[in-house]
Formats: C-alpha cells, structure tokens, sequence
C-alpha cells in the first residue's frame, strides 16, 4: 500500500497557492501510483487545534468548534476545485483522532519518556512553536517575522534528547529517510547539535486533547497534529487496515515543518514502539514578488483567483511543471500564462484538435483499426515510451522531468503530422491506406497522451479520452500495459471544443 499525506493545514483561513501546492503535487503522486496499479492511500486534512485557531475564532467572536466547522468548508472547495482525489480527510476534533491522540500520549509516558517540569520562553503563534532567544531574528520570528509572547507553564515534557543518537543512525541506514539531500543534511546538523526535550501540554489552553492522565492539560498542537497520520491509518481500533497502511510511504511537508517531521516526529514514534514513514520529502516556499505567500502576510492567491482563467489542469499542469519540488519558486500570473499558452494551448491542445479533426475531416471520426510500424512511425513509439519512462520522476517528486518527458510524445506527434502530411495523403485516392495509418498512430499518440498527463491533468485526459470513443478511463492502468503503443481501436472520435483555449495576454 501507498499511504502518502499531505501536512494537516491549520482552519485559520482558506487554503492558499502555497499550501495547495502540496496537496496538488500528493493528488499528481497518487495518481501516479494508482495507474501504476498500486493501491494508494491518500490523507490530507485540518489541524483545527491550538492556540493559533482558538484566537482566530475568538476575533470573529465564534466558538472554535464553530469556526473550524465554517472553515473547513473553504478547505473541501479548494480542493474540489483543483480536483484533489484523497482517500481520506482527517480533521483533529473527530473523536477517531482525540482517543488515539490519548493513546499514543499514553504509550509514550509508559515508555518513560513523559515528564513534568515547568518553562519558560518565546513563543510563536503563528508558529505555534517555543523558541531559544538565540534562534530569534532580530528578536522575532525567524519564519514570520512577527513579535513572539512569552509563555511560561508548568508543562509535561517527552524526552527528545534521548533519541538523538537513534535518529542519526536511522538517517544515515536510510538515505532516503529525508528528501532533498541538502534537508537531510539540515536535519543531521540540527541533531548532531544535541536535541532538547520538548514540552508536550498546555495547562493555559482548552481547546486541545486533554491529557488522559492529567484533564487539566491539553495535549500541545504539535504532538496532536503530527498523531494525525496514525489515527487515519486506523492505529487505535483497526489492527489489519494499519499494517496494511503503516509506515506511510512518504509524508509531504514544506520546509518550514521539516524538522517537526523528520526529527520530533520519529522519535515520538520510536517511542511508542511504531514503525518510521520510509520518507519525508520537504519542498520549498512559493513567493510572491520574492517574498513567502502566507496568511499572516495577506499576499495570498487563492486557487479561486486562477482556475476561472486557467481550469483546473492549467492550474496544475503550471505547478508541477514549473515548481521544483525542493528549492523556493516564484508565482507569477504572466509565467504562468506563457507556459498555459506554449504547452496547453500549443502543443498538446493542438495536437489534439488537428488530429480529431482530420479524423472527423477524413474518416467521419472512424478510423479503421490498421498500424504501420515504419521509421515514420518510430518516432512516436519512442516518445511513448520515454513519457512512460519519464513518468516514474514521479516516484521522486520530480514532477518537473516527468512532464518534460511527457511532452517529447507530443512534440514526436506534431512533428509527425508534419512529416506525414495527412491532408497531402487525403487527396491522393491511392494513398487512402496511407492515411488510415496515419491517423491511426496519430490518435494512438493521443490514447498514450491522455494515460500519461492523467496524474497531473485528470479532467483534460478524461476529456480526451470520452472524445476518443474508449471505455473505461486513462486512469485505469496497469501503466505497463495501457500505454503500450499499439494499434488504436475501431472506434468513432469526435472533435469537441479546444481542451486549452488560448489565454491572452495583453490585456
Ligand atoms: O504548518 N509555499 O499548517 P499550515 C509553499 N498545521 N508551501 C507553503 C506556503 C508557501 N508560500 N505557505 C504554507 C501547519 N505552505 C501545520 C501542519 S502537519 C502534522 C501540521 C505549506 O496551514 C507549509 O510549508 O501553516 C506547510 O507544509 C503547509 O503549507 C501547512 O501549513
């Protein structure tokens, strides 16, 4: 089983282009995976506790329970909007996350690594994280800039110091434990450095977990959250279903979350005598004129701002495409709309309205069922097989190079089409042959086309596929088998409206 998730997004506003870009580039990997032919478990969710929730509701006057509720909402729409295919969404107040939450708390205060002790220092909000007045900036917050409160409480704290050594080797037995390299080395540095225990409660908060052994804590957000990825996968009540889905095949987190992921959240897990995820792959910052999107900065651009004008799978199509996953990538509106305009509208949008054309044009839509395999058409079978090839980047999240490799089957098929001239064929009976084929490989290279953009452009591959007339869908998979280049079937295309209208761009 696959089980990949996306971080829990705190409910203190709506999802931006920043946090949807780790859920769209989890939706794409998933995809992946499940045309492959592998079962997939997909989990996203909220992270509805805190103290950063508790004040965001109480500025608009609301229970926190009530504004959680309100907001979630925005959640389930971006990602409706954006076509999103989890399998599951966790929100932190359901009662199937607060009793594991209790248990695995519990688990590790039996281990002996639970204790209580009082603390004192800056704390971040928007962070919801204590700092060392050394690892503040000019005296605020390193990430947002912000002025941090002091807090000070008597807290119950887990032993963090004690699985330094323990994590350092897990890392270096496991190379891929933490992805991209450079946040792996971030991470070995960090902890090499010596770990400090962490405060793991709240006696000033009420809206949390309370502890199981003591009600006048709250368990502290973190702990709470990170415990999401094992109450999904069924840890509490559901013994097969969590050995079918723990470890989790990668967790996916930006940078700023990283050593929550790859340092606090292992230990907490070697404590409780669970299994480590196989990986934590850390991306980087979206930017906005060079600086970090973000709610506190209200720099934000929703999904909703872009989708009007790009769709969905231009939406996508533009963030897998252009963002490395890893380094920080800048957003912007005429970027994007270039790249919309060259691959969409260009190359692969054309592609397919010349070639359903000509079908329709020549054939009235039914080409018969007849291959060539010349040097014409190696070509095309060669860009079929190097998109599949590229596909598997994927696997890696280098969705860049996967649709890279993708596009070299449309620039084969385009460059075909002008080698082969169909419409040259079409005037000469004798040819008429001739042309079957032709038009056959063409719509062959769309068939393969629709398989391989499926991951990161659903709605436009499912499109493509219903207007070439074949069952099922380009989902169904087992990858290996359904983008083999073959003979395209005896079956009636239709042309349909352009997939990727042109966008323009001076206005
Ligand atoms: O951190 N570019 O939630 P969150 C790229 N609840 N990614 C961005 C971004 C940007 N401009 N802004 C935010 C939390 N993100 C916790 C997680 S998981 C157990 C708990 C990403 O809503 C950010 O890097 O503040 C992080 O991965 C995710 O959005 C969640 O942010």
């Amino acid at each position: 089983m696959i089980y990949i998730t996306t971080p829990i997004y705190y409910p203190n506003d709506r999802p931006h282009l920043g946090t949807a870009y780790t859920t769209l580039v989890a939706d794409a990997v998933a995809r992946y995976w499940r045309l492959k032919g592998e079962e997939v478990w997909f989990l996203t969710g909220t992270d509805e506790h805190g103290l950063k929730i508790a004040r965001a509701a109480e500025e608009r006057g609301m229970t926190p329970q009530a504004w959680v509720d309100h907001i979630v909402e925005r959640f389930h729409e971006a990602w409706d909007l954006l076509d999103i295919s989890h399998d599951d969404f966790i929100r932190t107040t359901e009662d199937r996350h607060t009793a594991t939450v209790q248990a695995l708390l519990t688990a590790m205060r039996d281990a002996g690594d639970v204790y209580e002790a009082r603390y004192e220092g800056p704390y971040c909000v928007s962070c919801e994280a204590y700092y060392t007045e050394d690892q503040l900036v000019d005296g605020v917050c390193p990430i947002h800039e912000r002025p941090t409160e002091i807090h000070a409480e008597d807290n119950y704290f887990f032993r963090l110091s004690a699985y330094a050594d323990r994590l350092l080797a897990h890392i270096e037995a496991n190379p891929e434990f933490v992805t991209p390299e450079t946040r792996r080395n971030e991470v070995v540095s960090f902890v090499e450095q010596g770990l400090e225990d962490i405060s793991i409660s709240r006696a000033s908060l009420t809206w949390g977990v309370p502890l199981p052994w003591d009600g006048s804590h709250v368990a502290y957000v973190w702990m709470d959250a990170l415990i999401n990825y094992v109450s999904a996968a069924g840890y509490l009540d559901e013994p097969d279903r969590f050995a079918a889905t723990w470890p989790a095949w990668a967790h996916l987190v930006g940078k700023d979350i990283l050593r929550f992921h790859a340092i606090i959240w292992p230990a907490m897990l070697m404590s409780a005598g669970l299994p480590l995820p196989r990986q934590i792959a850390s991306h980087g910052f979206l930017l906005v004129g060079g600086e970090k999107m973000s709610k506190s900065r209200a720099n934000q651009i929703l999904p909703g701002d872009l989708v009007p004008t790009f769709g969905p799978d231009g939406y996508r199509y533009h963030f897998l495409r252009d963002v490395s996953f890893g380094p920080d990538g800048n957003f912007s509106w005429e970027g994007m709309a270039a790249r919309y305009n060259a691959d969409l509208a260009n190359d692969f949008g054309n592609l397919v309205n010349r070639t359903l054309n000509l079908a329709e044009r020549y054939r009235d839509g039914a080409v018969p069922a007849v291959a060539a395999d010349g040097p014409d058409e190696a070509p095309l079978r060669e860009g079929a097989a190097a998109a599949v090839e590229a596909l598997a980047g994927f696997e890696e999240f280098k969705t860049k190079q996967a649709l890279e490799g993708v596009w070299r089957l449309f620039r084969a098929a385009n460059a075909y089409l002008e080698a082969t001239e169909p419409w040259k064929l079409a005037k000469d009976p004798a040819q008429a042959g001739r042309l079957d084929e032709v038009l056959n490989a063409s719509l062959e290279a769309l068939r393969v086309g629709a398989i391989v953009t499926w991951p990161a452009m659903p709605r436009a591959a499912e499109t493509l596929w219903a207007r070439l007339g074949l069952d099922g869908g380009p989902g169904d998979g087992p990858l290996a088998e359904t983008a083999r280049f073959g003979t395209f079937p005896a079956v009636t295309v239709t042309k349909g409206d352009p997939l990727f209208p042109r966008i323009e761009t001076d206005e």
